[in-house]
């Protein structure tokens, strides 16, 4: 009998759609589940049938972060090297969702712990079912928050913030992270994912080459300076000019038509 794959992958309308799948340990990582969500971030990268990816958990859970049976100190043998375990498997993932220059969104269906909670947060576009929430758990078991998270949490938060959650490790309700800016929304449960299947496929019919420009000036507006961003600014603009896209979306307004774009 051959084990369900940790993540399912389907590619429909443009959009490939990844959905962690370890449902009985919340969808927190093993080796195995790191390395398919790797190759399914790598294929959005290489693969252009790819213009959009939505990433969800399956079961009730979105993401419990590392799965701590696999650290378990009563095993024996030295420590693990945590740093190394990082730079192996999250740091990878982490700069791979960043760097795609295609949307990513995110559909966090239930709590999202540790890891899972701040690989939810490096998406470009995050919809929360109302139940889900989010736990700085590193906490509770001597870490410290990791995959990015001190990084976006100070920058999207700041310090007061940032610290209260990451060193009390108390739950961060759905709607309370969209009033305070981390994720894009939070929508019923039953809705979660019609209304984000939705909007990846809206992202995936768009104008895609543009919208990857957009991404990475966003991302990059973090640090650097006014002066060197409008410089950006300008040359991701000289290319966006040359595109397909910018033909047919100027041509389909003065046309009074819905815009058919390539992702060109
Ligand atoms: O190690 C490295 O490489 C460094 C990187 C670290 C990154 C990290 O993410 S460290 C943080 C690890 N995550 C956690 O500390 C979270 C641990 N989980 C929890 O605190 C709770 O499970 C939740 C708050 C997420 C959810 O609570 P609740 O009450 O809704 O569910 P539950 O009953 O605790 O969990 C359901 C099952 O999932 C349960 O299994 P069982 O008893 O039914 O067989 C539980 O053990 C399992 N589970 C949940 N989280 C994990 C897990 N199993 C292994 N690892 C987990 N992280």
């Amino acid at each position: 009998m051959t084990a369900s794959p940790t993540v399912l992958s389907a590619l429909a309308d443009g959009v490939l759609v990844l959905t962690l799948n370890r449902p009985e340990k919340l969808n927190s990582f093993n080796e195995d589940m790191h390395l398919a969500l790797r190759a399914g971030i790598r294929r959005a990268h290489d693969d252009s049938d790819v213009r959009a990816v939505l990433l969800t958990g399956s079961g009730r859970g979105f993401c419990a972060g590392q799965d701590l049976g696999d650290r378990d100190p009563r095993k024996g043998g030295p420590a693990p090297d945590l740093g190394h375990t990082l730079e192996t498997f999250y740091n990878p993932t982490l700069r791979l969702i960043r760097s795609l220059e295609k949307p990513v969104v995110c559909a966090v269906n239930g709590v999202a712990a540790g890891a899972g909670a701040n690989i939810a947060f490096a998406c470009d576009i995050v919809l929360a079912a109302k139940s889900a929430r989010f736990i700085q758990a590193f906490a509770k078991i001597g870490l410290v928050p990791d995959a990015g998270g001190t990084w976006q949490l100070a920058r999207i938060l700041g310090e007061p913030r940032a610290k209260a959650l990451a060193l009390t490790a108390e739950p961060l309700m759905a709607e309370k992270a969209a009033d305070w800016g981390l994720i894009w929304k939070a929508v019923d449960d039953a809705d979660l994912m019609a209304e984000a299947e939705a909007l990846a496929r809206s992202l995936a019919a768009g104008p895609t080459l543009g919208l990857g420009l957009t991404k990475r000036l966003i991302q990059q507006a973090a640090t650097t300076t006014l002066d060197q961003q409008l410089d950006t600014e300008r040359d991701a603009q000289q290319q966006a000019g040359r595109s397909a896209d910018y033909a047919e979306g100027v041509t389909a307004f003065l046309e009074k038509r819905p815009a058919r774009f390539s992702g060109q």
